[in-house]
This record gives structure tokens, C-alpha cells and sequence, in this order.
């Protein structure tokens, strides 16, 4: 199956609903956004944009004139399409090394993803390094060594339970004096408590910037699709902490809560830098608005 096919199979309930919301009338009424309203909402779509659609989208449905429902469906796809851009692009060309720092709890993804993203920038002709800045468990070191292993990147560790901000300076400065292009560092995502947590990862920042200035460029969350509205508490916590600039969402293979995309970026304004549609090392893509709102909406 190619990606588009993995996302559509996984968001397919939902356009299933749409589609026998648009046969089942041909009225623009309460009704339709209505029941339109009740399917995104299952989908994860967030309170907050459905009453958008419900507010604004109306209006504007009324003023340009819309007569069927899938005249109004195509015309809320563009809104949501317009929604969903956000425009600050990828740093293409930062300073080297370009040092990108995962966070997000436990069993998101995060490994995985710095594996499929390892892979995407060595096929691209960069020398990637990662660093096993989640010390908590021997486990997860090992793990992310594997991927190292897999994608020919370099790989910086220490023991496990060594200090996490200590484990990001030596790759820091292995980065820099190897000459590696990108740097992403694996972090841990369960701590006793949770201010634990957000205090190592804000100690691994700062030592970061102490080290050099403009790292790190990015500051991913991952976050799981499958866990709802959970994630965007999850957003939550990490933006304040440690200040979020993309977000990779996982596990869009089959789940029918896609919509949880949608509540993240209107909700955060942060960009939808990668999705992963599956655990194998190609699984992961780009994010596409329009190709996303056409999986879940019908094209
Ligand atoms: N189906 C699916 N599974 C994924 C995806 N990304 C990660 N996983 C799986 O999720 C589990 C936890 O992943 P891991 O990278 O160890 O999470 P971490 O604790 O955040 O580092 C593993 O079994 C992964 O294979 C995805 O996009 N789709
Ligand atoms: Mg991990």
C-alpha cells in the first residue's frame, strides 16, 4: 500500500460518514452540520474547529451561494486546507550542524521516527549523528543504536542512566568536530514525575544553546494519533516547556482519529513537519494539507 492508501484505509470511517452525509440530502441545514459537526468530532477533529466549521464556515457557505452539500463539503475542505498551512518552513540550510531534539511521552514514536528521519536525510546525502539523550532505560539506547546501525548514521551514548544534558554536549561537540550535517537527539519521555521531565529537557536546551548559539533549530513533538485528545495536552505541556517548532504525528495508519492533526495545528499554530504511516523505516511522509483533508473528507 502506498502512503496515501495507508492514510485513506485509516481515515476511511470518517469519509464514510461524510459521503452518506452528502447523499443524504440535498439541503444545507441544521442537519447537515450537524451531523457533519458529530463525524469530525468522533474523528478528533476538536470542539474548537467544529464550532468553527459551525460559526464561520456557515456564514461563508451562505454568502458564496452554495446550494448542495457537496458543493458546501468541497468548499469546507479548501477552509480546512487554508486552516492547515502553516507556513514557517524547515530551516533548509542552518549553520551545520543542524541539531534537531525529539520529545513526546512514552511509546509515541519517537525512536522510531528519528530512524524513518535518519533514513529520509542519508537517502537526501546528509551525514546524520543521533544522540541517546533518553538515558532512562539501556533498552532505549540500544534501540536507537539499531537505527544508527540501519540508516549508516553516527551515534553518540553514554550508560544508561547518565545525565541526559551531559549525553547531548558530547554529541554536540562529536557533531561539530566529525562535521555531521544533522543531529537529532532522542530524548526520554517518562520520568518519575512529570516536572522531571520537563526540567531535564529544559536543562538538555539550554546546554544546547550554550554549546551553539542557534541549536537546536527544531524542537519536535511527536505525538501518537491513537491517543486523542490526550495529545493535545501533551502539546500543551512540552510548548510551554521547552517551546515546540513541529510536530510529527504517528500511527496514522489505521486510526480513524486523523482529525487530532487539525485540532493541533488550529490549535497551536505549529507546523505538521512529518507522519508516520506505519513501523517500517519508509513510513514516514511529508504532510500534505490537501491530500490529508481530501483522506478524510473524500476527494
Ligand atoms: N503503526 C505504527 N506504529 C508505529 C509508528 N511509529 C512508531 N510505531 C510503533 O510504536 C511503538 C513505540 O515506538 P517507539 O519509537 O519505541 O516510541 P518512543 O517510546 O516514543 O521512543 C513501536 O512498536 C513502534 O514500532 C507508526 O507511524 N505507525
Ligand atoms: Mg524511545
Amino acid at each position: 500500500m502506498g502512503f496515501l492508501e495507508r492514510l485513506k484505509d485509516g481515515l476511511s470511517k470518517t469519509r464514510t460518514q461524510i459521503a452518506a452525509i452528502v447523499k443524504g440530502g440535498d439541503t444545507i441545514d441544521d442537519e447537515f452540520f450537524e451531523t457533519l459537526s458529530e463525524a469530525l468530532i468522533v474523528a478528533d477533529v476538536g470542539v474548537d474547529l467544529v464550532d468553527r466549521i459551525f460559526d464561520d464556515y456557515r456564514d461563508e457557505i451562505k454568502r458564496m451561494g452554495v446550494s448542495t452539500r457537496s458543493e458546501a463539503c468541497a468548499l469546507i475542505k479548501e477552509m480546512l486546507v487554508a486552516d492547515l498551512t502553516v507556513t514557517k518552513a524547515m530551516e533548509d540550510f542552518p549553520p551545520k550542524p543542524w541539531v534537531v531534539l525529539v520529545v513526546g511521552v512514552n511509546g509515541v514514536g519517537k525512536t522510531t521516527t528519528i530512524g524513518k528521519l535518519a533514513q529520509e536525510l542519508s537517502v537526501a546525502g546528509k551525514r546524520v549523528m543521533l544522540g541517546a539523550a533518553d538515558t532512562f532505560r539501556a533498552g532505549a539506547i540500544e534501540q536507537l543504536k539499531i537505527w544508527a546501525q540501519r540508516t549508516g548514521s553516527d551515534f553518540v551514548a553514554q550508560h544508561e542512566g547518565a545525565d541526559a544534558a551531559s549525553v547531548a554536549f558530547d554529541a554536540m561537540e562529536a557533531a561539530k568536530s566529525r562535521g555531521v550535517d544533522v543531529l537529532i537527539l532522542d530524548t526520554a519521555g517518562r520520568l518519575h514525575v512529570k516536572t522531571n521531565l520537563m526540567n531535564e529537557l529544559e536543562k538538555i536546551t539550554r546546554v544546547i544553546k550554550r554549546n551553539t548559539p542557534h541549536a537546536p533549530s527544531e524542537i519536535l513533538l511527536v505525538v501518537d494519533a491513537t491517543n486523542g485528545q490526550n495529545a493535545m495536552k501533551q502539546a500543551e505541556a512540552f510548548h510551554e516547556s521547552v517551546g515546540l517548532t513541529g510536530l510529527v504525528i504517528t500511527k496514522l495508519d489505521g486510526t480513524a482519529k486523523g482529525g487530532i492533526a487539525l485540532a493541533l495545528t488550529r490549535r497551536f499554530n505549529i507546523p505538521i513537519r512529518k507522519i508516520g504511516v506505519g513501523e517500517g523505516i519508509e513510513d514516514l511522509q511529508d504532510f500534505n494539507p490537501v491530500a490529508y483533508v481530501d483522506a478524510m473528507l473524500g476527494v
